[in-house]
């Protein structure tokens, strides 16, 4: 079987220090965190943009600075986000891709976000992977959704993007598709061909959905955008800790672990 990615959602849009106290915050503090959770096994870190006082930002400034700092620190690739936090504008949240990182997400659509609605029109969804594509940045086409899926299939059969793609399920959002076995087991039959897939299960589903990917040959995020305990009633203390975990898992059922150069490989990404 492939070699497992492990992508570590280092930060996100959302959490706070109240709810994860080690969470990282500044370019430091991310730089910082990648370089642990690339020594554990991660090969994609999955960034967010935050002033230092926590408010979330797409800012190309600190964008800048958290790919920087992080390039100097380790050999990982930087997946930056581009769907920063609900509320923001399409032209916000798109601002990090100008700086040519080797990845970027894409939403496949809108949905309820918890008590929020996370929009993505169709019109700007096509700027967003035009854009991509012009700059040469590996698209993650998130999926928050089962509409989602059938959109990437949709865009695949117009020709609007082109293989070899990579998918990542975020599965667990309330207002969005359950993060269950069976649900996994939906959305991964509705992949195109050829395409890879991770998945981000959130809350208590990321560790049984992480396993579930380890044995289907799917591809694994874990961190605190997504999951702040370790297990029930205790936090966990780094994201190295739930990287670690992951890829200690995998190598006990003999599928070793990814390193970056194997990810590039696998994804598609000029080295
Ligand atoms: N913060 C969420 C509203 C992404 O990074 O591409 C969207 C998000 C997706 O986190
Ligand atoms: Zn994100």
């Amino acid at each position: 079987m492939e070699k497992l990615i492990i992508t570590a959602a280092l930060t996100g849009a959302e959490v706070t220090r109240e709810q994860q106290p080690n969470l990282p915050i500044t370019p430091d503090e991310i730089a910082d965190a990648a370089f642990e959770c690339a020594k554990a096994g991660a090969s994609i870190v999955h960034v967010h943009g935050r002033y230092d006082d926590g408010t979330p930002t797409q800012d190309k400034e600190v964008y800048r600075q958290i790919i920087n700092k992080v390039r100097e620190r380790c050999d990982v690739i930087v997946q930056v986000s581009t769907g920063g936090a609900v509320g923001m504008t399409a032209q916000e949240r798109l601002a990090p891709v100008t700086l040519k990182p080797e990845m970027a997400t894409l939403s496949m659509g809108s949905v309820n976000f918890g008590g929020d609605v996370f929009m993505n029109h169709p019109d700007d969804m096509d700027i967003f992977a035009n854009t991509m594509k012009e700059l040469g940045v590996k698209i993650e086409y998130e999926v928050f959704d089962s509409g989602m899926i059938s959109t990437v299939n949709r865009w695949l059969k117009k020709g609007l993007i082109t293989a070899p793609l990579h998918v990542d399920f975020v599965l667990g959002i309330p207002g969005a598709m359950a993060g269950t076995p069976e649900a996994l087991m939906y959305m991964r039959s509705q992949l195109p061909a050829e395409a890879s897939w991770t998945v981000a299960g959130i809350g208590a589903a990321q560790l049984p959905l992480a396993t579930m990917a380890i044995l289907l040959g799917g591809h694994v995020r874990v961190g605190f955008e997504d999951n702040v305990y370790y297990r029930k009633g205790e936090l966990a203390t780094s994201n190295a800790q739930l990287v670690e975990r992951v890829a200690r898992i995998s190598r006990e059922m003999d599928r070793a672990v990814a390193t970056p150069a194997e990810a590039r490989q696998i994804l598609g990404i000029p080295a």
